[in-house]
């Protein structure tokens, strides 16, 4: 027993004289005293020499002098650390870890410059399906089968087999957005439909088989070429600023008479003649025209009653101009290096 207690006290003094700092430090020390093979365990060990009757205080001498050396032990592990960076008490004063944002898509953002506008000037905005039947997407719209204008939007169709007495496929335009809205009964109207749309086509710089589209309709009493001409300029300006000019060209469209484009001066060169504009000093922006009889028919609005004008303008190409993209199909491959470039832009 008293070698013991003589041997305790040597260890502890030896702790105590411990004089090593540092992560490595600490490591040493927990090994030559707290390990499996350490000091401590060797001297717990000598707990069999005691006599039965001596074990009792030989048990809290041992007990005690193991706290001591584990309470060493957390004393250096804590100025280990304090060297590095104080863990206890975080600095709420440093600048946290940045939030990655992501971005609009260049459609994104130019369908919404599309829309707002004319939502100030009252049109609420509908979605369709893209999925659609061969009424939305032609018949209705004064094509029905075998018409020549069909070839024009060849899509992609739905083989839903023989069981079905519905044609499926993928919308040209989002028309088919407003003859629904002309179904529901409900006049006057004044929807602008914005949306992705498709064609049959070989994709390439200019052309992928999908796009994107804006469409509008105003349906009510006393609705004239004039009301149109006023709703498309007061657009061109918002759009393009107020010293653009517009022109209208007589054009064709199965589903509006009289039909026509709509081309501004060039927003490259200022009219001067660029590639853009192809030496002409214009860019096509729209078609549009008054609703053609048939179609209101079509929708059970009685057209002695009702007029209308429509117009439908692409996405892609207006936003292709504003932010100098030469490809087309930039805009569906998704690479976050063409994407990161638009975190600023409006
Ligand atoms: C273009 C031309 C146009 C329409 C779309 C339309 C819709 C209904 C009735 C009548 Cl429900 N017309 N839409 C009218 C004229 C032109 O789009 O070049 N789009 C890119």
């Amino acid at each position: 027993m008293q070698d013991l207690i003589q041997k305790l006290d040597a260890y502890k003094q030896e702790i105590a004289e411990f004089s090593g700092s540092g992560e490595q430090a600490a490591e040493a020390f927990r090994i030559q005293w707290l390990g499996s093979k350490g000091r401590v365990k060797e001297a717990m060990g000598e707990m069999k020499h005691v006599p039965v009757e001596q074990k009792k205080e030989a048990g809290q001498l041992l007990n005690e002098f193991k706290l001591f050396a584990e309470s060493k032990y957390a004393e250096l592990k804590e100025t280990a650390g304090a060297g590095a960076a104080d863990q206890s008490t975080p600095d709420l004063s440093l600048p946290g870890d940045a939030v990655p944002l992501g971005s609009r898509h260049p459609i994104s953002l130019m369908r919404h410059k599309i829309i707002s506008i004319f939502q100030r000037l009252g049109f609420a905005v509908a979605e369709g399906p893209e999925i659609e039947d061969d009424w939305h997407n032609f018949t209705a719209l004064n094509m029905p089968a075998h018409h020549p204008a069909r070839d024009m939007q060849d899509t992609f169709y739905v083989d839903a087999g023989e069981n079905t007495a519905v044609d499926w496929l993928l919308r040209t335009h989002t028309s088919n957005t407003q003859i629904r809205e002309m179904e529901k009964g409900k006049l006057p109207i004044r929807v602008i439909c914005p949306g992705r749309v498709y064609r049959n086509e070989t994709i390439s710089a200019r052309s992928h088989c999908f796009f994107h589209q804006v469409e509008g309709l105003y349906i009510d009493e006393n609705v004239s070429f004039a009301d149109l001409k006023q709703t498309l300029y007061f657009f061109v300006r918002e759009m393009y600023g107020k010293d653009v000019r517009v022109r209208f060209r007589p054009s064709y469209f199965p589903f509006t008479e009289p039909s026509a484009e709509m081309d501004v001066s060039c927003f490259i060169c200022g009219g001067k003649g660029c590639n853009i504009c192809k030496k002409t000093g214009w860019v096509e922006i729209l078609g549009c025209g008054m609703v053609h009889p048939n179609v209101l028919r079509n929708c059970n609005i009685d057209p002695e009653k009702y007029t209308g004008f429509a117009f439908g303008m692409g996405v892609e190409r207006p936003a292709m101009l504003k932010y100098g993209i030469n490809d087309i199909r930039l805009f569906s491959e998704n690479d976050v290096r063409f994407l990161k470039q638009f975190t600023a832009a409006t």
